[in-house]
């Protein structure tokens, strides 16, 4: 970044809280959190001299003042907003609570100091709401700085230490407090050798981001290499049942804790694309995060153990071995073996964060283990960043998804372990490359924090934040991203196939780039069809793996969703979908719609053109014309190629190439 660029303030800029300016605003209670909303108070322009407009305190310290306020639900960083003569109260469970209150108010805009303002309870559906960083401390010859990362280098570290400067860390702490987001793990689940010695060398460094992060409310975790005593401890072993081994995690930890008192644990990829774990030792994923999780109890620290483990060397022409069933394989045979601080972190989909797949069928076979979910904020397999993706609509449906049915919970209550996800930040002046990708992080909080949020209505209160007024703006920035995911799976690969992305990078298409590769993700096009058989009868018996009703409904392709089709089936370019369309017709069909949208979107944007500041205006269109240009790519590329597979021409008798 130069250093001379302001940087954009995402959905805090100064006139979010201009409702706030001038009024008297008194916060109650002593806390090192409530000192934080002080300055807030102050830095909004608000006064704490006066006959207060608004209160601000825990239950308890408004009590102990006698303020009559709305009650506070229970649960931990809790907190309710209502009217009392005239003035707004926030009355808080405790100070993390007064924290999320504060920005609830910021959020409300003038309606925070309306009459008409009722009692509202605001109480976050999970305790942990994650954002991990594939950030790593050097650079990656082939990654860069951050794995999957499209907007710039980490904020956290730079010439192979942690950046001396953190002021960038404290606006992003306060930006991921504003959205209820409370724990940051701040490096890269693929921990190499320099990043490994986070955990030991690096200590001091660590305790300068936590601290950063402690005023908001946020806990620091760390990616740590299962292979640590190996590496770090100068063992020739990580045996999880070692004795040597468990006595090096725990002194380990416990130098972790006296560094950083508030520690909040490890996240940990074992036996994954390379990574060591416990199956080096014959031992199981229960055997190796207990190991991880008996250091940690002593100190209240927790364990995200991922279930992203499969076999990344599989023989193309091995049809048995299916990589989509291989984390329910390995993990519920375990399900009850996990200690209590254990959780495990099991990604949306059973392939690899993939624009469509159905929900993984993990969710359902673990019942007696803490889940969380992981997400992808970063946009690996949606356009890096480049493409205007709002992801809200996609995690929406997913945390709406009830995995053993209607009478069942839905996965946004289901997942007690609550939610993790990838960041999309990076030291970009916009911090995420391109504007609108913004959205999405915004997204992932509110949605964390109550994941029945309607995210359109998260899209808006985002765009207000961010745009402020003008209604063209405002419906030209939904015109763009309502349907901006639904629009991108339009072009790229269709009815859930997945992976038809450039190897290595996994931007713009490639159809048979991972066709004949170890990595397991095959779509099998040949001239009479496509897609994978994953039924229990004739395919993979991926299908069999969910509960009912999915695994009948997936079993067929007459019962399975079309968007889902070619994820559970093979079908030939004739079968008719729902609409009666052929496979090969909707393939032509929507890739032309796709690119029609986008050239829409870009018109949109440019209609717009002064509405904006100039920077986001041209940072936008900027991106928006690689949309486009890219999204020609797809259709031609997927046009041509399905074209000559399948020897079926396009009904509507358009040029395809
Ligand atoms: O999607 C894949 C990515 C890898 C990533 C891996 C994971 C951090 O291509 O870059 O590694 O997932 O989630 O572990």
């Amino acid at each position: 970044m130069n250093a001379t660029d302001a940087v954009h303030p995402m959905w805090l800029p100064a006139g979010a809280t201009a409702h706030l300016a001038g009024r008297t605003v008194a916060v109650v209670g002593e806390a090192p959190l409530a000192d934080t909303v002080r300055g807030e108070v102050r830095s909004a322009g608000a006064v704490s001299e006066g006959t207060p407009d608004v209160v601000l305190g825990t239950a308890t310290a408004l009590e102990a003042a006698g303020i009559t306020a709305p009650s506070a639900p229970e649960a931990a960083e809790s907190f309710a907003i209502g009217r009392r003569d005239g003035v707004t109260v926030v009355s808080a469970r405790d100070a993390a609570g007064l924290l999320y209150g504060w920005f609830a108010l910021v959020r409300l805009g003038a309606a925070a100091l309306d009459d008409a303002l009722v009692d509202t309870p605001h109480s976050p559906a999970h305790a942990v709401r994650m954002l991990d960083h594939w950030d790593n401390v050097d650079r990656h010859e082939v990654m860069g700085q951050i794995e999957r990362g499209y907007a710039g280098d980490s904020i956290f570290f730079a010439n192979g230490r942690v950046r001396d400067e953190l002021s960038r860390v404290a606006e992003y702490a306060r930006l991921l407090a504003s959205i209820g987001v409370n724990r940051v793990a701040v490096n890269n689940v693929n921990v190499h050798r320099r990043e490994a010695r986070l955990l030991t060398d690096d200590l001091d460094e660590l305790a300068r981001i936590a601290a950063v992060f402690r005023p908001w409310g946020i806990r620091l975790h760390l990616s740590v290499t299962f292979a640590s005593p190996i590496l770090l401890g100068g063992l020739d072993t990580s045996d999880p049942l070692d004795a040597r081994v468990a006595s090096w995690w725990a002194e380990a930890t416990h130098r972790v804790y006296a560094t950083i008192p508030d520690f909040g644990g490890y996240l940990v990829k074992a036996d994954s694309e390379g990574q060591p774990g416990p199956f080096a030792y014959g031992r199981t994923h229960a055997d190796g995060a207990n190991l991880l999780a008996r250091a940690l109890a002593p100190h209240g620290g927790m364990v995200h153990w991922r279930a992203f483990v499969y076999n990344h060397h599989q023989d193309w022409r091995d049809r048995r071995t299916d990589r989509a069933r291989a984390a329910y394989d390995h993990f519920t045979p375990l399900d009850g073996l996990f200690d209590d601080n254990v959780v495990v972190q099991i990604k949306y989909g059973p392939m690899d964060f993939q624009t469509r797949e159905p929900v993984s069928p993990l969710f359902s076979g673990l019942n007696r283990t803490r889940q969380a979910l992981e997400l992808q904020v970063t946009q690996e397999y949606t356009g890096h960043q480049l493409h205007a993706v709002y992801l809200g609509v996609q995690w929406a449906e997913i945390l709406r998804f009830r995995p053993f049915g209607d009478a069942g919970p839905a996965l946004g209550s289901l997942v007690r372990g609550g939610l993790a996800a990838v960041s999309n930040v990076g030291d970009d002046v916009f911090w995420t490359g391109h504007p609108l990708a913004q959205a999405n992080l915004y997204a992932y909080g509110r949605l964390a924090w109550d994941p029945d949020a309607d995210p359109l209505a998260i899209l808006d209160e985002w765009i207000g934040l961010t745009f402020g007024t003008d209604e063209t703006v405002r419906a030209t920035i939904h015109e763009i991203l309502d349907d901006s995911w639904r629009v991108y799976e339009s072009y790229t690969a269709p009815l859930g196939v997945g992976f038809m992305v450039r190897p290595g990078s996994h931007y713009g298409p490639d159809v048979d780039g991972y066709e004949y590769t170890p990595w397991g993700t095959y779509h099998f096009a040949d001239r009479d069809g496509i897609g994978v058989d994953r039924s229990v009868a004739t395919g993979t018996g991926f299908a069999g793996q969910y509960p009912e009703p999915w695994r009948t409904a997936y079993e067929r392709p007459e019962t399975t969703p079309d968007e889902l089709l070619l994820f559970f089936h093979h079908v030939p370019y004739g079968h008719r979908l729902h609409d009666g369309t052929t496979v090969i017709q909707h393939i032509y069909d929507t890739r032309f719609a796709g690119l029609a949208a986008v050239e829409r979107k870009r018109d949109a944007w440019a209609a717009i053109a002064g509405r904006v500041p100039e920077a986001v205006f041209a940072r936008v269109s900027e991106r928006l014309d690689e949309q486009l240009r890219s999204a020609r790519e797809w259709r031609d590329q997927l046009n041509s190629y399905f074209l000559r597979k399948s020897g079926v021409p396009d009904a509507k008798g358009r040029t395809i190439y």
